[in-house]
């Protein structure tokens, strides 16, 4: 795929590190995961990657950083953002690490809240928008990367509306109850929701993500489809792949061959568990020593037999948590080693440093164990990396169910790192598991990671981006534009017999739960009637609501009525549309009072041929699964009473079958020869309004969102203000 469209990729760091040792400068390529994942688009686009230099602006002088500019974009096509001392210290340290970091890995008690460090984080967020701006075209592709940049896709949606702006983030996104802790937890969801997609792990941060833009914003999704305004925002799970042919491959290479045979001659015959973790205290590190050390404990025989490798590499050592946990590391391998070691044999390696890649590949592949207990991580790579180095070769993971990775790796010994027992048990499982089964469970999980590997994901991850703006521009293709309305209005002022069908709620006025609140305001009336008395025009309201509400409201206009989605029908009286029964209902309502009973906030409205369950007001996870249980349980009943079960607008309603907006709506339709006819609903039951018009009417749904309508306008007060331009056109 070659495209003219620049892929722009931000994330906090770029790929290149910038160092000044000496009064020289110096630049290091590092090969992550992700520059791999994304090297087929830097090939099919011309990309650029945004992101820190590593270096702070205080220590470089204006030529300096001119000729680190010129050199990153020449050899390394990047772009740097220079970050002072201080902007480091408030927003990386600060605000990140901090306040972010630990609440989504579910540490709210290491959490700071502090407005100084969220004022960086946004002054940050800014920096790299400025940056991106540099860069960037109208139509270009951003995809930006992780928790420290939250705010950066609103900041570019306001100066780039028509650019592809993805997101993805590589932690958990944390469960409501945390999210909500944060006290700009509000602003960082509506910068996330700059972007046209957001991207996490797993379908549980897709969840949570969804739940808090419902409570915190009042966003609802279907499916991970969430519309704002008039944009299409798409919430979707990527779960990160690796590059699995430099796993796969990597024991055939010289170099790692060699540091093989030098573990090896210092292992002997023993068994190897390898733990590979940065320094973090979402790692689960304690966790894994305190169980090795029961493991010891508890299979003395495996005293002298077993090596356990704990590489960890440094990481954020500026921040006090990260402090206190490596020398409370330092302190329990001491403890351990002291305690079980002997002249001839020490339990633990521990190495606190970084290696290089060779040596890495080297450990996963003469370790018999890789034993991962991280008590939250987004996905954690490693696990994934140690599997996909044992081509037919044996070797078993331990793996912690709060890694992300869990998903994908069910073939692993699972545990719970809060539990030493079972981390001791499954050490002992492992150290016993028969190498044929080692190696099929191994199987399995390679196939998996070798198909959905990072250059997949990436793609995968592009492709959706792109298959969301068709979308938005299938909506927006029925938007109803200037010239559109114009013409529209052409149309009826060029007429003599008009039909103007209207519904009511979430169409003229926007949802309420009592009559009272959704009571037409003074202005609306003043329209309708101004509508109702021109000659030329039929206005007709066709409604869910009982007729005695209509009556009340509108009963002086004059205008045709529809209640109970057209159940009742009034021209000059009100008549049934349809001789109608309303025996069932005695027995369908005891099963909606049982549902009102257990579903706190929801109630059971009755009308003459209708019962409605209402749950706008339930706790939005609790009413999802009421509504869908209700639904199965009506569907049963309902099939032999000659009834409808429907889903409106957080409602479910059960009337006579056949009884319907759009058979009401055929009764004046069938009346003349209208030369204009027009209808604007909102929601599923008007779809079968739109269903019953001529091909040359004019339908309009009330908010983007697909349906049979010929056009959508935003909101109700865009529809009022077309309405309002009938009532001039007069
Ligand atoms: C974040 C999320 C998510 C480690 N030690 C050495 C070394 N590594 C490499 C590994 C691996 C990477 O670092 C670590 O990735 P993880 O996924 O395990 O963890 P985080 O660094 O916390 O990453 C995490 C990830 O983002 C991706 O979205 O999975 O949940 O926390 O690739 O190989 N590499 C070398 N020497 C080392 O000593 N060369």
């Amino acid at each position: 795929m070659s495209d003219t469209r620049k892929l722009i990729i931000v994330s906090n760091r770029m790929p290149v590190t910038v160092e000044k040792k000496k009064g020289e400068i110096h630049f290091h390529q590092s090969a992550g995961g992700l520059a791999t994942g994304l090297g087929s688009f830097y090939r099919s686009y011309n990309s650029i990657w945004l992101g820190w230099s590593g270096i702070s602006s205080d220590r470089i002088n204006r030529k300096e950083r001119e000729s680190i500019t010129t050199k990153l974009a020449n050899d390394f096509g990047s772009y740097p953002i220079f970050l002072s001392k201080k902007d480091v210290e408030l927003y990386y340290r600060g605000f990140c690490n901090r306040t972010i970091w630990p609440i989504f890995h579910y540490f709210p008690q290491y959490a700071v809240y502090d407005k100084s460090l969220w004022e960086s984080y946004k002054y940050v967020n800014k920096l790299f928008s400025n940056a991106v701006m540099k860069v960037a075209k109208p139509n270009d592709i951003i995809w930006i990367h992780d928790y420290h940049l939250m705010l950066l896709p609103m900041l570019l949606r306001k100066k780039l509306p028509n650019a592809s702006i993805g997101f993805f983030l590589h932690i958990p996104f944390p469960s409501f109850e945390l999210f909500r802790l944060i006290p700009w937890r509000k602003e960082i969801l509506n910068g996330l929701f700059g972007a046209d997609l957001i991207g996490f792990h797993t379908y549980d941060y897709v969840r949570y993500f969804l739940i808090s833009a419902y409570r915190l914003l009042g966003y609802e999704h279907t499916y991970g489809q969430v519309i704002v305004g008039n944009r299409v925002i798409k919430v979707d799970a990527f779960p990160m792949g690796i590059d699995y042919a430099k796993f796969d491959k990597a024991t055939l290479n010289p170099k790692v061959k060699r540091e093989v045979k030098n573990i090896h001659k210092n292992v002997n015959d023993r068994k190897v568990i390898l733990s590979v973790d940065r320094l973090d205290y979402s790692k689960g590190v304690l966790q894994k020593l305190d169980a090795f050390s029961l493991f010891l404990e508890k299979n003395p025989e495996y005293k002298g037999k077993v090596i356990f490798i704990l590489l960890v590499v440094p990481s954020r050592t500026k921040v006090e948590h990260y402090r206190l946990l490596k020398r409370q590391i330092d302190e329990s391998v001491g403890e351990i080693n002291g305690k079980y070691g002997t002249l001839d044999w020490m339990p633990i390696w521990y190495l606190y440093r970084s290696l290089p890649f060779h040596r890495l590949a080297a450990l996963y592949s003469v370790s018999d164990i890789a034993l991962i207990t991280s008590l939250r991580d987004g996905m954690n790579l490693v696990s994934k990396e140690f599997i996909a180095t044992k081509r037919n070769r044996h070797g078993v993971l331990i793996l912690s169910e709060m890694a992300g990775a869990v998903e994908e790796l069910g073939e692993a010994i699972i545990v719970n790192p809060n539990n030493r027992e079972e981390i001791a048990e499954a050490l002992e499982k492992a150290m016993k598991m028969p190498i044929e089964e080692q190696i099929s469970r191994n199987k399995i999980m390679q196939r998996r990671l070798q198909h959905y590997n990072v250059v997949k994901w990436a793609n995968d991850f592009i492709d959706s981006l792109h298959k969301v703006k068709e979308q938005e521009q299938k909506l927006y293709a029925k938007v109803l534009t200037p010239e559109r309305e114009d013409k529209l209005i052409n149309a009826y002022v060029k007429s003599n017999n008009r039909l103007i069908i209207l519904d009511y709620d979430g169409t003229l006025v926007p949802f309420a739960g009592s009559p009272e609140e959704a009571k037409p305001d003074s202005k609306l009336m003043k329209m309708l009637k101004a509508i109702a008395n021109d000659k030329r025009n039929t206005l007709v309201i066709v409604s869910g609501r009982k007729k005695e509400t209509l009556e009340k409201w509108f009963g002086k206009l004059n205008i045709g009525l529809g209640a109970e989605h057209g159940a009742w029908i009034k021209e000059k009286e009100w008549d049934m549309i349809a001789p109608l029964r309303n025996d069932w209902k005695i027995r369908i309502r005891p099963i909606l009072e049982s549902y009102m009973d257990r579903t706190p906030g929801s109630f059971i409205e009755e009308k003459e041929f209708s019962l409605v369950w209402h749950y706008r007001k339930v706790n939005s996870e609790l009413a999802l699964t009421r509504a869908r249980e209700l639904k199965d349980d009506l569907l049963h009943l309902t099939t032999n009473l000659g009834l409808n079960v429907l889903e409106g607008n957080k409602v479910i309603e059960v009337r006579n079958i056949g009884v319907n907006k759009g058979r009401a709506v055929l009764k004046w339709l069938s009346k003349k020869d209208w030369d204009f006819v027009f209808a604007a609903g909102d929601d599923l039951t008007d779809e079968d309004i739109f269903a019953v018009l001529p091909k040359e009417a004019y339908s309009i749904k009330v908010g983007l969102g697909i349906s049979q309508a010929r056009f959508n306008v935003e909101s109700i007060k865009d529809l009022r203000l077309l309405l309002k331009r009938f009532e001039k056109a007069v």
